[in-house]
């Protein structure tokens, strides 16, 4: 099956719809999609990407692994590797999978793997190796995401679903035409909407945002930097963390000059009186006052009075993106812009009401197809015990100890081997030092990747995977009109494989392949997943090409419900259309949620004071709060070596933005290279100075590959700029245990050593087999 134009093939990413041109088996260039409106600029990363130095060329194994056998150690991330067959990788994964089963249990394998891994259907890294572990018994799972781990707790008990407030959110044409004010916690940062899980053939956002302008119509962004918001904008700046004091005192204005919508709030939601007490401060004797706000979050009495006005008298959009939950109390933000819109009363009308995600992502505001979509089945998993996502080094360092997790009381399981492919977890979890302590502790750790990531570097297995750009596929996701063919751009590097042929190999060794593979070569597998797809699409009346014209075409379009306005239908009969909520409405007043009797998360929105804020104590160490957010220039920590990443870098450093009085009293200038750093750990960066951001607020994104000057030291600085060696590795609240990486305080200095090289790009050392002193087999 290979590309039906040689030289010049149709591919999907994360980063959206492309044709790469290539030569010697490397991508030589990538032309975006025609009709994309606003095509990702971190395409530009691709170039160079196959054949990078950094791609693991072949099977490797921890000297350490094969000369001492399975067992914690804290020599992952700094001993030499030793090159195998693949035979021999084969046999080994097989025979430990099999010794930790027959130990220790399925349980003892963690095989959640979070992570973003490529676009496609088929050979989706986390479905592969989730389905491979059921066909063995099964392992400890993960669930909910770094993305959205408090929404995807909290949601559902306020409004019955978290996923449907962006899969049917209300369409950008929609808010173009109708929105008279958008108010958007966290802005629209455009540089999010180029990315899509799955890929995306279409970027809209900026268009409907010029759309909106041109009718009149107004935004006021909310955000510590004004760059999250692109083009024309009000720009308002509360402390970061603060915007739930913000948004309490908003709703107390509504409230007090009875501008609030009492027919929406009886007929549509329950508990607003319960909520209300609290806003007037019935029940702590703090009334939540405009005043209260002010001095909480630094916006003026006056800014918020007016504001709360004009989102009354106008057709009002609230929206809050995800990294407000990403943070201590991430709960918080969403559960409050609800209720905000709630008592606006604009929920369900055209144009007003609540968005969760614009700009988060470029899903939100797109139409979904009313199809289900080709998908690799994962099987069951027989094991019940899981963790939420973000818990994975507190399971590692506490196994047997009890933990809460929305209403539940659970354990950690003891693990002792942990299996990753598609995801790196030193770009994604928080205090790395502390995670290095915690992969420390299992007896092996299987890391599949195409290239030498962090992760990799800490394995003792190291499978080399292929990359999208070497393989087949079909990708589409829930909210775009195309259903793509993605037809490889270059041959398999090196003595790469594809994920679903290693675990194919394994599964045969263990006795399961027929049950892994159901007879299919991934070509095969490929063409099925169409044609089942195919086959549903008939059921429903739709006529789709056969797979063959399919794949000639490139493309297939689809339909998609457009217009949609978000829960327009519970707001046109809410006894015909009820929420998936206790109650069936809207519940501002979670009694699910207050009988839980967490203290960290009450039943209904609050405001609870942060550690890492400010006006905390912890401030007067660490008095800049740094903001660690996506990265503009790549996704996540994929691609760092591209070229789109490597202009952003200073003095091949990641860049860190700060304020001109902020870089003043510290001596620094553009271009310095500084240390920052707080109790936790230290990294370097490259100052670029910025007066479009609050004073105290640095900006260092995530993504720069963990590179520590002593690898021996967990405690290590990193001397690339990966800002979680600074951030603290705590839940969001006892309800969720979301990520809250987004906020750390630190402090900066000029760092005047002698500037180490970047090694993160280069693969570890490797040793020669002969030399190993106690080789297995
Ligand atoms: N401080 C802080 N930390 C954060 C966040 C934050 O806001 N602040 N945000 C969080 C969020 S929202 C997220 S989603 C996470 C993202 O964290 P991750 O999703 O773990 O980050 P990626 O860099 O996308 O990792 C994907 C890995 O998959 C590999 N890969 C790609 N294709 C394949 C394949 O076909 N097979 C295999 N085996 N591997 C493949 C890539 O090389 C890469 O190493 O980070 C989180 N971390
Ligand atoms: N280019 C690019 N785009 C991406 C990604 C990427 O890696 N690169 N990752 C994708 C993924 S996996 C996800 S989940 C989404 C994440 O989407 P988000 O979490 O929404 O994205 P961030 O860029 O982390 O944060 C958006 C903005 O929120 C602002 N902000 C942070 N804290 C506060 C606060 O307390 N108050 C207010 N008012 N504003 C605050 C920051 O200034 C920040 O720029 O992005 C997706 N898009
Ligand atoms: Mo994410």
């Amino acid at each position: 099956m290979k590309q039906p134009h040689p030289g010049l093939s149709q591919h999907m990413g994360h980063w959206g719809m492309f044709r790469a041109e290539s030569a010697d088996g490397e991508v030589t260039a990538v032309h975006p999609q025609k009709t994309d409106r606003n095509p990702s600029p971190v395409l530009g990363n691709l170039v160079g990407s196959v054949t990078h130095r950094s791609r693991v060329q072949g099977p490797a194994v921890r000297r350490g692994w094969l000369e001492r056998g399975p067992g914690p150690t804290d020599r992952r991330g700094s001993e030499e590797f030793v090159s195998v067959s693949w035979d021999e990788l084969t046999e080994l994964l097989a025979a430990e999978l099999s010794r930790v089963i027959d130990r220790h249990g399925n349980q003892a394998i963690y095989g959640g793997s979070y992570g973003w891994a490529s676009a496609g259907r088929f050979h989706h890294a986390q479905s592969q190796v989730h389905r491979f572990l059921n066909c063995i018994g099964g392992y400890t799972r993960s669930v909910h995401s770094y993305s959205l781990g408090a929404t995807g707790v909290v949601m559902p008990y306020v409004l019955g679903a978290h996923w449907k407030m962006f899969s049917r959110s209300t369409s950008w044409d929609v808010i173009a035409r109708k929105t008279e004010l958008i108010v958007a916690f966290g802005g629209i940062p455009l540089k999010n909407t180029g990315i899509n899980h799955g890929g995306t053939s279409d970027h809209p956002t900026a268009s409907a945002l010029d759309a909106l302008r041109a009718r009149g119509g107004k935004i006021v962004t909310i955000s510590p930097l004004r760059n999250d918001l692109d083009g024309a904008a009000r720009w308002l700046t509360p402390i970061p963390g603060t915007d739930v004091a913000m948004m309490l005192g908003l709703a107390y204005v509504l409230v007090s000059e009875n501008l609030h919508d009492t027919a929406f709030l009886d007929r549509y939601c329950t508990g607003y009186a319960r909520f209300e007490e609290y806003l007037l401060g019935v029940t702590d004797g703090t009334p939540k006052t405009a005043e209260w706000a002010s001095h909480i979050c630094g916006v003026s009495t006056s800014e918020i009075t007016d504001l709360a006005r004009e989102m009354a008298r106008r057709r009002t959009l609230v929206t809050v993106t995800w990294s407000l939950q990403r943070t201590k109390s991430g709960e918080q933000a969403p559960w409050m812009g609800v209720t905000l819109a709630s008592m606006l009363g604009q929920i369900g009308i055209p144009g007003g009401g609540f968005g969760h995600g614009y700009g988060s992502m470029n899903e939100p505001g797109l139409a979904p197809v009313p199809y289900p979509l080709p998908t690799l089945p994962q099987g069951s998993n027989p094991v019940k015990a899981f963790i939420p996502v973000a818990a994975v080094s507190d399971m590692l360092l506490h196994p047997g100890e009890e933990f809460d997790f929305n209403g539940q009381r659970l354990t950690y399981p003891d693990i002792r081997l942990v299996h990753w492919a598609g995801g790196n977890p030193f770009h994604h979890h928080q205090d790395l030092g502390r995670l290095r302590r915690a992969l420390a502790r299992p007896d092996t750790v299987v890391v599949h990747d195409p290239y030498w990531t962090p992760m990799a570097k800490h394995a003792d297995i190291v499978v080399p995977s292929t990359t999208s750009l070497e393989r087949s596929d079909i990708s589409c996701t829930r909210n775009d009109p195309l259903l793509v063919a993605m037809h490889p751009a270059v041959p398999r590097f090196a003595d790469a494989r594809d994920d679903y042929d290693t675990f194919s190999a394994v599964a045969e060794r263990l006795g399961v392949g027929a049950q892994f593979t159901e007879g299919r070569t991934s070509e095969e597998w490929v063409e099925h997943l169409y044609d089942q797809w195919r086959g549903y699409l008939r059921g429903m009346n739709v006529d789709t090409p056969d797979f063959d014209e399919f794949w000639q075409l490139g493309s297939w379009p689809m339909a998609t419900e457009d217009g949609l306005t978000l829960l327009e239908d519970y707001r046109g009969d809410p006894e015909k259309y009820p929420l998936r909520t206790p109650s069936g409405r809207i519940e501002i007043f979670s009694e699910v949620i207050e009988k839980f009797g967490y203290e960290d998360c009450i039943g209904h929105p609050a405001w609870y004071e942060p550690v890492e804020w400010l006006k905390g104590v912890r401030a007067q160490q660490f008095p800049l709060h740094l903001i660690a957010n996506q990265p503009r220039t790549r996704l996540h920590s994929q691609l760092d070596h591209g070229a789109r990443s490597q202009a952003s870098k200073v003095h091949d450093r990641e860049p860190i933005r700060m304020h001109p009085k902020a870089a003043t009293d510290r001596g620094l200038h553009d271009g310095d290279v500084v240390r920052v750093f707080n109790d936790r750990g230290a990294c370097l960066a490259g100052v670029v100075v910025d007066e479009d951001m609050m004073p105290a607020v640095v900006q260092l994104a995530t993504g720069a590959w963990y590179d520590p000057e002593d690898p021996a030291d967990v405690g290590s600085m990193c001397v690339h700029g990966n800002p979680n060696v600074l951030t603290a590795d705590v839940g969001t609240s006892s309800l969720s245990h979301g990520c809250t990486g987004q906020h750390v305080l630190v402090q900066i200095e000029r760092f005047d050593g002698v500037v180490p090289p970047i090694t993160a790009f280069d693969p570890p050392q490797f040793v020669e087999r002969e030399t190993v002193r106690r080789p297995l087999g």
